[in-house]
């Protein structure tokens, strides 16, 4: 029994999702220029579909699992379960309006003719603020629709702004946060659902090891319980002592968010020669 995997042909997530893949450790031989190709060292099989198409796969069972944008599962609504947030393909789908104009809040939408490619999401919107719009749905280019004269407001991804920039539109509001999930049939099969759980163990594995750093520093032995004292670690930091005496090696993991703060911290108690070290994986 193999897990079928739905991932980007081509575009935007295609690479995270194979680089993701590959730091799981799974070996994913056949080029992408196929349908479909099997891992020769673990129980999966990946698709290579477009992404608009990932959602009906997994609600169809044809695909097991699948890598998806967020703004795709909910404007695409199908029935299927978002399992795992993958922390690629960030974005946000917003309305945009012209520079000079003021949003003044939801009303600003009112009558407007509203260009974008999600009509789903945008008309969820529109009746929670209960407001009646005009929606032009539009495949691709939204963002030149005010422009050409074709819409008044458009709604679509942004990630750092310069293709809203380039085109004399400024953000507006922001209608959904989005970013790469991993999503599951209902239903899925008893025996794949072990499949399933040691690829989100290997997920979770890298997702930590990436958030944390190794770090290493000599340290005078009369610092050393002060040392102790601020440093997280996994449990208690590895003590080590030095060729040199009275010095010891301090060994620990610490997280990326208060790296800065912690570092000079360990200065200020006399920590020298200070070594930062990325993690491949992280098991708990
Ligand atoms: O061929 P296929 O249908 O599979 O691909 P696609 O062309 O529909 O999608 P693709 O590859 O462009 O995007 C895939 C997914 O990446 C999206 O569904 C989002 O989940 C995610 N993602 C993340 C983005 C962006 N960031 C993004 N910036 N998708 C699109 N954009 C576009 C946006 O539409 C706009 O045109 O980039 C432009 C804005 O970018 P900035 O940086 O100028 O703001
Ligand atoms: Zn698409």
């Amino acid at each position: 029994m193999r897990l079928k995997l739905a991932i980007q042909k081509s575009g935007r997530l295609n690479q995270d999702s194979m680089q993701l893949l590959k730091e799981c450790g799974i070996d994913i031989s056949n080029g992408v220029n196929q349908l479909k190709a099997d891992a020769s060292n673990f129980p999966i099989e990946v698709f290579f579909l477009r992404d608009d198409d990932i959602p009906q796969y997994v609600q169809d069972g044809v695909a097991d699992i699948g890598f998806v944008g967020e703004n795709v599962v909910y404007e695409k609504a199908k029935k299927v379960e978002v399992a795992y947030a993958l922390g690629f393909g960030k974005c946000r789908l917003s309305f945009a309006i012209q520079k000079g104009e003021e949003f003044t809040g939801p009303q600003f939408l009112a009558g407007k003719k509203i260009a974008t490619s999600y009509p789903v999401l945008v008309q969820q919107y529109l009746d929670q603020h209960q407001i009646k719009a005009e929606i032009h749905e539009i495949s691709g280019s939204v963002e030149i629709a005010p422009g050409i004269g074709l819409a008044d407001v458009v709604c679509d991804l942004v990630s750092s702004g310069s293709t809203l920039f380039m085109n004399g539109l400024k953000e507006a509001a922001t209608i959904l946060n989005s970013q790469a999930v991993l999503i599951k049939r209902n239903n899925l099969p008893a025996e794949l659902v072990p499949i399933l759980e040691r690829l989100l163990f290997r997920m979770e594995s890298v997702k930590k090891a990436k958030k944390h750093k190794y770090v290493l520093m000599n340290a005078p032995n009369a610092q050393l319980d002060k040392i102790i004292e601020v440093l997280p670690g996994m449990k208690s930091p590895t003590i080590v002592p030095l060729a040199t005496a009275g010095w010891s090696s301090v060994h620990t993991v610490i997280e990326e968010a208060d790296f800065w703060n912690l570092i000079e911290q360990l200065k200020t108690l006399g920590a020298e020669g200070i070594l930062v070290v990325p993690i491949e994986k992280m098991i708990l």
